[in-house]
């Protein structure tokens, strides 16, 4: 009696699968923003397993995978437009031109490198470079994403059939415009979640889940429906705005953006980051074209605003420079943080007043909290060189009584001692990157043997020199 009594309850818990729930279980994946490598801003659909396999050895070998690099994701472009899906299966087929041994095959080769491999697919009836998309076979695509060892999905939002359209399409790049997207306002009462966008998400979240493989989902719906408001419950990450461009300011048809914009949208939009879920600036532009300043800039807000760090240059043809920027081992670490979940936050916003919503001269001044101190970063959004100051008494975590070591993330190198604030010239569109650590008795008599001492500045400059 008693065995039968047992059974079925042994029954039920043997034969649940290893899954996860949205905090992945039995494993930190997705607990931080996730950092490697994808292929769109460097080859958009023009990609094979070659390319692949190169950015995986470089990773290896230019010491980024020590540093978190870990996944090597696929974007758009890899099945085959003309067989589409198998008439059986129902599988997507995959470009064997493009990709010979299948991805799996891929998979193999990335996994014994000690690398994971990320795929992409869409929520509507075809990718945005009109490959299958994955709506109404969520099923069976998680399944053969998990069969051909894949550990992370970019999901889409291209090719949205008309019945599958939002009630009220709230898109956010077409703010201030007359764009019919926004046109139809919410109730103060509708909750988001509910949306259409939100249950087609929520249906591969779930088909993923039913998989016995973690695999990391990262939504790309370009911050519609206030997938902030949602974003969490669904998925390990989630964009908040169009795609990136690598330019500085400006944008292309309200769907491609310059780092400016994005950032200063991301400052609205970034509550909901914390451990386990992050907002997805979108992948970098690092080495694409930005000036050297602009580089630094991008990668520092990026990392301390706890974006996923997905590198998008080709790796074999990286400039030293732009690799000392991917391989700054601070910023990693403040956006790696195993104790402090949230991003940076602005605390002055300098050239404009704060809280101004402005694409060009977003906040320059942020404060943040790492294991290894509390840090300060200010971007010049100028066109010249500024010297930048930060005031102690401003900074949320600083004392204006105390002395602190300040330290330089770039140089990794201590500057010197200082009390009550803080000024350095910051070129037009660089970062200053900061940390600060309380200056102890002696720390002083310390640094002048490094040949460092305190070093005068711009004294009793409260505001910046404009
Ligand atoms: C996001 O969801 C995770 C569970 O997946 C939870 O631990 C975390 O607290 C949530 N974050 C926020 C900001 O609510
Ligand atoms: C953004 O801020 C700059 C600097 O204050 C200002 O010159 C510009 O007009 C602002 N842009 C808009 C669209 O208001
Ligand atoms: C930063 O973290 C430390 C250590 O947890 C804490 O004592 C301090 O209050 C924090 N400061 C701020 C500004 O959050
Ligand atoms: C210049 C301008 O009109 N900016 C507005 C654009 O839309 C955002 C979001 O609604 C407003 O906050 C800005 O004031």
């Amino acid at each position: 009696m008693r065995s039968t009594l047992l059974s079925p309850v042994l029954a039920l818990l043997l034969s649940t699968p290893f899954t996860y729930s949205l905090q992945l279980e039995s494993t930190t994946e997705g607990r931080l923003p996730a950092m490697g490598f994808n292929s769109w801003n460097c080859f958009n659909e023009h990609i094979n397993e070659e390319k692949f396999l190169t950015a995986a050895q470089q990773l290896v070998d230019l010491g980024l995978k020590d540093l978190g690099y870990t996944y090597v994701n696929i974007d758009d472009g890899w099945s085959d437009k003309d067989l589409w899906r198998d008439p059986e299966t129902k599988r997507i087929i995959v470009d064997t031109k493009k990709f010979p041994d299948g991805i799996s095959g891929l998979a193999d080769k990335v996994h014994e490198l000690g690398l994971k491999l990320g795929i992409y697919s869409d929520r509507g009836t075809k990718t945005c470079a009109s490959y299958p998309g994955s709506m109404d076979y969520e099923e069976i695509d998680a399944k053969t994403f998990a069969d051909w060892g894949v550990d992370y999905l970019k999901y889409d939002n291209c090719f949205i059939p008309d019945e599958e359209e939002d009630e009220y399409p709230w898109a956010p790049e077409w703010w201030n415009t007359t764009h019919d997207g926004n046109k139809i306002h919410a109730p103060e009462s509708y909750d988001f979640s509910t949306s259409r966008s939100a249950q087609r998400y929520r249906a591969m979240r779930d088909a993923l889940k039913r998989q016995d493989r973690i695999i990391q989902f990262g939504m790309c719906n370009w911050g519609h429906a206030h997938v902030e408001k949602w974003g969490n419950e669904t998925a390990q990450s989630w964009r908040i705005w169009g795609d990136i461009l690598p330019q500085w300011t400006g944008h292309k048809d309200h769907i491609a953006w310059g780092v400016m914009p994005i950032l200063n949208h991301a400052l609205f939009h970034l509550s909901q980051t914390n451990f386990w879920g992050h907002a997805d600036m979108d992948m970098l532009e690092v080495g694409n074209g930005l000036t050297p300043a602009e580089d630094r800039s991008h990668f520092a807000l990026w990392a301390i605003l706890k974006s996923p760090l997905l590198i998008g240059t080709p790796l074999d043809k990286v400039s030293p420079e732009t690799l000392a920027v991917f391989k700054n081992k601070e910023l990693i670490a403040f956006n790696q943080d195993e104790s402090f979940g949230i991003p940076a936050w602005p605390y002055k916003w300098g050239v404009n007043a704060d809280w101004t919503w402005n694409q060009t001269h977003p906040a320059e001044y942020y404060s943040g909290n790492s294991t290894a101190g509390l840090h300060v970063f200010m971007l010049n959004t100028l066109e010249k060189t500024v010297t930048k100051t930060a005031v102690f008494d401003e900074v949320p975590g600083l004392d204006s009584t105390k002395k602190y070591i300040v330290h330089d993330m770039w140089s990794g190198e201590d500057i010197g001692i200082y009390e009550k604030e803080f000024s350095i010239p910051v070129e037009s569109h660089d970062i200053a990157a900061l940390r600060f650590n309380e200056a102890s008795e002696g720390a002083e008599e310390a640094l002048k043997v490094q040949g460092k001492g305190k070093r005068t500045h711009h004294a009793g400059r409260a505001t910046d020199e404009l």
